[in-house]
């Protein structure tokens, strides 16, 4: 293409030089919420010691309110919305203007929220594979009329690396299991408080027990999507999840929003402990 527009960015090849502004990315964090990456954004910053008091770190995707994106150093901080299709839609014009920006060796991490599975609320999921709805490693679409199936393999290097990272830090627990993405936050997810429950707690139950039989530790709404886009686009992927309740108890996440705000803020510190060692590891910055 001549001029490619990433319409949903607000970014473009012909309107922007993104080789100067992405070329040095080495580190891509997505999460579901435009504020959330602000957050990260600033704290990565902080850790890394790149903090800029002459810069209020502008959204990047100024002009869309689709997408927000922040970059601090080598590190770029991207929402995606909540679920398949809005994830999809930001992957593809990630990867594009990673491949535009020419950048190399990129990994790129989700940080986000979820419901645990007979875990304390604020455990942190690190996922090993990502699984659809009825337990399998399949990230399914339809594709001209035809369902096209892909795998949701993630790096298992870099799981295990984010798993020590966390015995590191010792401040939160942080475990490594396989988490399910659901099409719905309630439906979807068998919770019974939603506007329609033909399904009984005893049912509930029973699909729960079935998806930790199956190694299912947290459930959320992007996983597969993002492992198998990465996977395909060969770049290296983690998903590490905060369980802000436990679904073996509850359905509503009646936490205080102090308390929700300190479990959300686990994944960041995990993902920043990792980037930190991994840039001095790499004599970057
Ligand atoms: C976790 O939280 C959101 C739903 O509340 C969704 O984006 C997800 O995966
Ligand atoms: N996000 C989800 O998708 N499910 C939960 O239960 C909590 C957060």
């Amino acid at each position: 293409m001549k001029d490619d527009v990433l319409y949903h960015f607000n970014l473009g090849t012909s309107s922007h030089n993104l080789p100067a502004m992405f070329g040095d990315v080495k580190f891509v964090c997505v999460a579901g919420s435009p504020l959330r990456m602000k957050e990260f954004n600033e704290y990565i910053a902080g850790v890394l010691g790149l903090e800029d008091p002459d810069s209020n770190y502008p959204n990047i995707c100024e002009g869309t309110d689709r997408y927000a994106m922040y970059k601090v150093g080598p590190v770029l901080s991207v929402s995606h919305g909540i679920g398949v299709p809005s994830t999809s839609i930001m992957l593809h014009e990630l990867i594009k203007l990673l491949h535009h920006a020419r950048c190399t060796d990129v990994t790129v991490i989700r940080i986000g929220t979820s419901g645990g599975i007979g875990l304390e609320p604020g455990t942190v999921v690190v996922t090993k594979q990502a699984v659809d709805a009825q337990f399998m490693p399949r990230f399914e679409q339809v594709i001209l009329g035809k369902t096209v199936v892909r795998s949701t393999n993630l790096d298992h290097g870099l799981a295990e690396e984010l798993l020590r990272c966390g015995e590191e830090m010792n401040q939160f627990d942080t475990v490594i299991g396989n988490t399910m993405c659901a099409m719905d936050f309630y439906e979807g997810q068998a919770r019974l408080d939603g506007a329609f429950c033909f399904y009984t707690e005893k049912d509930k139950q029973e699909y729960l027990a079935k998806a930790s039989e199956a190694g299912v530790r947290n459930i959320e709404m992007e996983s597969t999507v993002f492992a198998a886009m990465c996977e395909l686009s060969g770049l290296r992927a983690a998903v590490v999840c905060v369980t802000i309740l436990d679904r073996l108890k509850g359905d509503q996440v009646n936490s205080s929003n102090e308390v929700l705000h300190n479990y959300m803020q686990r994944p960041q510190i995990l993902v920043g402990h990792l980037i930190k060692k991994q840039l001095s590891v790499s004599g970057k910055p």
